[in-house]
């Protein structure tokens, strides 16, 4: 063995020196002999048995990043929602078997272990698992990249109900120590608020000296990515806030304790908590703060430790993109610009130069108040200088759009960055637009809709400049790993090759003709009902309708998404049941299962949580449905509930107002397992529908266009609900009480008039279409070898939407980066 023979973890693992590792680490990391060891002992020896196997892959990525100087592309983003580690990481590394089977040798149950881990939840939604998603194809694909984010403390809140209201729970989920995380504080670097600017003394012209307040640190923490069996492993870097102990000191010295302690938790609240919004920001001083903070940290970091030191920036462009996911990164646009011009003596032409080549945009909204915007007074005070250069940028583009539209002020209004109603404010997406090199949108009819309405201006003043790619999922997770059947069955009839390459499935579509395969694929959807109603039997007193239909809806709680068109369907199919309209025995048994977090602040969709709890409680304990129709809503949805529901569905509920959801990812994960959707033309549906086919997909409702010429023409719900009597009906039962112990006022005064008088989202619009649509289902179901040839070609139709597909998008059309093969 020569000095640069790898240690013993490197070599391949058989069974028996998995066994030994692990052993040595239940001894000497977790001190503790294997008979008195703990799950959670056991589950961390474990991790770090992987982890070892996985480090000598790490560090030779990192070494091979800096010896090949290769474009690297530095995903910034404010979420990564990662879900659980483990089982993503034995599988990556082909531990997954050997380890299964040394645990068993040991007489230890790897499920229970799995149960032990918390997923780190450092995301809110789709914008938070997709960054998950993007991270784990760049590994796989070989692309040399690097994620940045925040460590926050407190993930997501964790969701719980009392008296079938959401009550929320904090998420601390590192209270056992996280086995996935290698934290460098002496890598910590300074980030700056506050203070003013003055002229510096020397330096380029424009060049200013920015005189901050306070600082803080920012810790790295280092999190593996590891690549599908390549031997890459990538890194995400998420950043924790320190106090600075000569701050504290220096107070401390001064004899006030308590505002030495004061302090510190002040700097320290940074990266304490993610903000649990989603699409509808809050103008919070702590939010800005955090967007710095990660940025800064990062950029600085890869000047100073990715690149060699005296890299001349000018070839910057020839070695980053930094993608900014939506908007919260993009003060990293004025910070290069700072650092440029303040730190390295350039003049604004040359800075603004770079700094245009080097940043792509990705938007994942349609609605315009989901665009962030930060008024100048907060900005100044916390960026000083970052606002001066955000004017600079602005007054020099405002020039532009004059020059190109002579004459036409409007224009430049709306598009100039800065906004001067109601207050006077930066248009962080303007900002993007404007600095970055390619906007995308993340689904066609998004991009779409992009250029032609939300960011209409620039589209044409700069049509090159937008692009779209559609987002996409790793079938690792999402297939693989989530649907253990499903994989072996896939893989025993075209091979293994599907799972980096989610293409091939196309070649199980003949067997969608094979009525053998058809009865095996049944028999895999039936066992992972099954799991699904073990674990929603270990949650609370939940039961599914028998070996009925999983008709799922998960994802966050929004007025756009239409949870309450969902729940008119269900209310009406009851109301039919009682007043007789409906004979039961017609009725397929079904279960409606939701999964959504409402943002705490969100009234109205809190609301909607109670009513739904409320009918299904009334649903549930009714015993003249004989079991038929049950309502599961199993609280504190996220990527480890996802994983068991997703496989266990027979039909997936897309059901947003046309034109409003920019993509949808869980859409993708439901038909790649087999669940037809029941869907309107909207985001990523509308690719869906176009691969899977019209007869494998039940499509209904407005789309995009009829949905704003009705918007544009005068909009009144109360004419739908005045003339179609199954939906009166409905909402009558809702306001009479009859879910909510003969209680009209709440949550039913309130969603039944706001359905009957606003209904800002047209779900009374869309209610016909979408009870036709569920007819339709219904008497598909009912011929379940028919409904199993449409699964399977959802299943082989669906390869498009692996997020290995996104990357190569992203990598031909946005990045221009080469994948390196790690073994080569
Ligand atoms: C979401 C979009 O709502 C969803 O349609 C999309 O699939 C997902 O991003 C990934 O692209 N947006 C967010 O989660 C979000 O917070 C910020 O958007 C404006």
């Amino acid at each position: 063995m020569n000095e640069n023979t790898p240690p013993v973890a490197a070599r391949e693992h058989t069974v028996e020196s998995f066994t030994r590792e692990f052993l040595r680490e239940l001894n000497f990391s977790q001190g503790v002999d294997l008979d008195r060891a703990s799950d959670n002992d056991k589950y961390l020896a474990l991790a770090k048995t992987v982890r070892h196997y996985l480090m000598t892959r790490w560090l030779e990525t990192l070494r091979n990043q800096y010896t090949d100087q290769a474009k690297t592309v530095a995903y910034l983003s404010a979420e990564f929602l990662l879900g659980p580690q483990l089982e993503n990481s034995m599988l990556a590394a082909n531990l997954d078997s050997i380890a299964a089977e040394s645990l068993r040798g040991l007489g230890i149950d790897i499920e229970e272990l799995r149960g032990v881990e918390i997923e780190p939840g450092l995301g809110n939604g789709g914008l938070g698992r997709l960054a998950a998603c993007f991270i784990d194809s760049l590994a796989t694909l070989n692309v040399p990249s690097i994620g940045y984010g925040i460590r926050y403390e407190y993930g997501i809140f964790r969701q719980t109900f009392v008296d079938g209201k959401q009550v929320e729970k904090p998420d601390d989920w590192l209270r056992l120590g996280s086995p996935w995380e290698i934290a460098h504080p002496e890598n910590a670097v300074e980030v700056h608020f506050g203070g003013h600017t003055k002229k510096a003394h020397g330096g380029a012209e424009g060049a200013r000296a920015w005189l901050p307040d306070w600082h803080v640190m920012a810790v790295p923490y280092n999190y593996m990515v590891p690549g599908y069996r390549n031997g890459r492993v990538n890194t995400l870097r998420l950043w924790s806030a320190k106090a600075t102990r000569a701050f504290d000191l220096q107070i401390f010295n001064e004899g006030d304790y308590e505002e030495a302690v004061r302090a510190q938790t002040f700097a320290e609240n940074i990266s304490k908590v993610i903000y649990p919004e989603d699409s509808t920001p809050q103008g919070k001083e702590l939010r800005l703060q955090q967007q710095y903070f990660f940025v800064a940290a990062s950029l600085r970091d890869f000047l100073t430790n990715v690149l060699p030191p005296d890299y001349p920036l000018e070839n910057l462009p020839n070695r980053v993109t930094w993608q900014l996911n939506d908007t919260h990164p993009v003060i990293a646009v004025p910070e290069l610009m700072r650092i440029l011009i303040d730190e390295r003596g350039w003049d604004w032409d040359k800075a603004w130069g770079i700094t245009q080549q080097v940043f792509a945009y990705t938007c994942h909204t349609l609605l315009p108040e989901a665009l962030e915007v930060w008024p100048t007074d907060l900005l100044g005070k916390l960026l000083p200088r970052h606002l001066e250069i955000i004017y600079q940028i602005n007054d020099e583009f405002v020039d532009q759009v004059r020059a190109a539209y002579p004459g036409d002020e409007l224009r430049v209004r709306r598009m100039s960055i800065v906004a001067e109603h109601p207050v006077r404010a930066v248009r962080m997406a303007h900002l993007a637009t404007v600095a970055g090199f390619k906007v995308n949108g993340v689904a066609a009819l998004h991009s779409k809709l992009l250029a032609e309405k939300l960011l209409v201006d620039f589209a044409q003043m700069w049509p090159e400049k937008f692009t779209n790619v559609t987002n996409g999922i790793t079938p690792r997770r999402f297939v693989r790993l989530s649907n253990p059947g499903l994989s072996g069955l896939i893989t025993e009839a075209i091979g293994d090759g599907w799972i980096t390459d989610l293409d091939q499935l196309s070649r199980l579509e003949p067997l969608a003709d094979d009525a053998e395969f058809r009865r095996r694929f049944r028999e895999i959807k039936s066992s992972n009902k099954v799991r699904l109603a073990g674990v929603l039997a270990k949650r609370g007193d939940i039961e599914l309708a028998g070996d009925g239909m999983v008709d799922a809806m998960v994802k966050r709680l929004h007025e756009y998404k239409r949870q309450s068109l969902k729940l008119l369907h269900i209310v009406s199919v009851y109301e039919g049941i009682c007043s007789g309209r409906i004979p039961l025995d017609s009725v397929t048994p079904r279960t409606f299962v939701f999964g959504a977090k409402a943002a705490p602040g969100y009234v109205r969709a809190k609301e909607t949580i109670e009513l739904i709890n409320a009918v299904g409680r009334t649903i549930n304990a009714d015993a003249s449905l004989k079991g038929r129709l049950k309502v599961a809503f199993p609280a504190n949805y996220n990527v480890t509930l996802a994983e068991v529901l997703i496989p266990a569905a027979d039909l997936s509920e897309q059901i947003s107002l046309a034109g409003k959801e920019a993509s949808g990812t869980g859409n993708m994960k439901f038909a790649l397992n087999g669940a037809l959707t029941i869907g309107t033309d909207d985001g990523a549906n509308v690719e869906i529908r176009k691969l899977v086919g019209d007869e494998n997909f039940f499509l209904f409702g407005m789309d995009e266009p009829a949905a704003a010429a009705l918007q544009a023409s005068g909009y009144h719900p109360d004419e739908f609900y005045e003339s179609d009597a199954d939906l009166k009906a409905a909402l009558d039962m809702i306001a009479s009480g009859a879910f909510t112990g003969g209680d009209q006022g709440g949550a039913v005064t309130s969603i039944f008039a706001d359905l009957t008088e606003h209904d800002r989202f047209m779900a009374l619009a869309d209610f016909r279409s979408y009870l036709d649509a569920q007819a339709k289902v219904e008497a598909a179901y009912a011929d379940q070898d028919a409904w199993s040839r449409s699964a399977v070609l959802n299943v082989a139709r669906s390869g498009f939407f692996s997020s290995d597909r996104s990357i190569r998008d992203y990598l031909d059309r946005i990045w221009k980066a080469k994948p390196i093969d790690q073994n080569a």
